[in-house]
């Protein structure tokens, strides 16, 4: 049965999903039904054959709050609510899922990234982000850890100084910081919001598509590979790219000193 969206746009064009957080009154926080939003987005993705990548944005000035505080109402005095529950349903899955679709994904925040909210958008495979963004490891404020992959990626990505002192104190890290930390890939303009999106879903729908997806499993392989298996799988992959049609068309296209046409295949 099809999928109504309520906190969440989705929309797919030329092989490129679109994914708008859309409850920007919360700053798109995580509700349960935007949960299941992404899980039905996600199934759409994974089922499609012609996919060539996601771009993931939110609506209004913020990209996401993180988890929907007001769905943790207080509990009957001596219970305690199973803060795992939440994470094995839902968070676990849409983080790992982003990982692993077989193109690229793209996060542009829009606005502040907070708690889950900057996990969420810092899994994407390339994070770009408008000048007034904040990430937030809101979690210290509310007496929680990082979750939802926070404390994996932010290591990884700006060192263990960095990543402790941001949970720790959660205090905002600004995009043109985040910038210059390797946090994110790009700091772009308020203003250039829109046309960035454009030209992201342009260069997805026209991209190498099979190289894109070797590329990026083999940038995340490396953290666990020796040198010399990196070398041996990008052997491997290089091998399986040789034999496309768009490794012909990249070639014909220099030879012809054009554009390439690259169908994805
Ligand atoms: O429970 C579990 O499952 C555990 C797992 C948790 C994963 C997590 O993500 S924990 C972290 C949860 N998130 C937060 O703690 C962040 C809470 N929000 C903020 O600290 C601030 O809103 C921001 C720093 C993100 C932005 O501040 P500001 O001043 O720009 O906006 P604001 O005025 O605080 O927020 C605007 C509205 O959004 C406001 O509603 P109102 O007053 O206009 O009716 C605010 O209440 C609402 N809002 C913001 N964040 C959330 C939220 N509503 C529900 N849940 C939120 N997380």
């Amino acid at each position: 049965m099809a999928h109504t969206y309520q906190h969440i746009t989705f929309d797919y064009t030329d092989g490129v999903g679109r994914i708008v957080l859309n409850r920007p009154d919360t700053l798109n926080s995580f509700t349960q039904i935007m949960h299941d939003d992404l899980k039905a987005a996600l199934s759409f993705l994974e089922a499609q054959d012609d996919l060539r990548g996601l771009i993931l944005t939110g609506a209004g000035r913020g990209f996401c709050a993180g988890q929907d505080l007001s769905e943790r109402k207080p509990l009957p005095a001596g219970e305690k609510r199973d803060l795992a529950e939440g994470i094995e349903k839902n968070y676990r899955s849409l983080v790992l899922r982003l990982r692993a679709l077989p193109a690229p994904t793209v996060c542009i925040v829009n606005g502040v990234a907070a708690g889950a909210g900057a996990s969420v958008a810092l899994v994407c495979d390339v994070v770009m982000a408008v000048k007034s963004s904040r990430f937030i490891q809101a979690f210290a404020r509310i007496g929680l850890m990082p979750d939802a992959g926070g404390t994996y990626i932010w290591p990884r990505m700006v060192g263990t100084q960095r990543a402790m002192g941001a949970a720790l104190f959660g205090e905002p890290v600004s995009a043109e910081k985040a910038e210059a930390w390797g946090l994110i890939w790009r700091c772009i303009p308020d203003e250039e919001l829109g046309a960035t999106i454009e030209s992201v879903q342009a260069w997805l729908a026209n991209g190498a598509t099979r190289a894109f997806a070797a590329t990026k499993h083999a940038i995340y392989a490396s953290g666990d590979n020796s040198l010399e298996e990196q070398i041996n799988l990008e052997r491997d992959y290089q091998r399986d790219l040789g034999y496309s049609d768009d490794y012909q068309e990249g070639m014909t296209a220099f030879r012809e000193k054009r554009p390439p046409r690259f169908s994805g295949q």
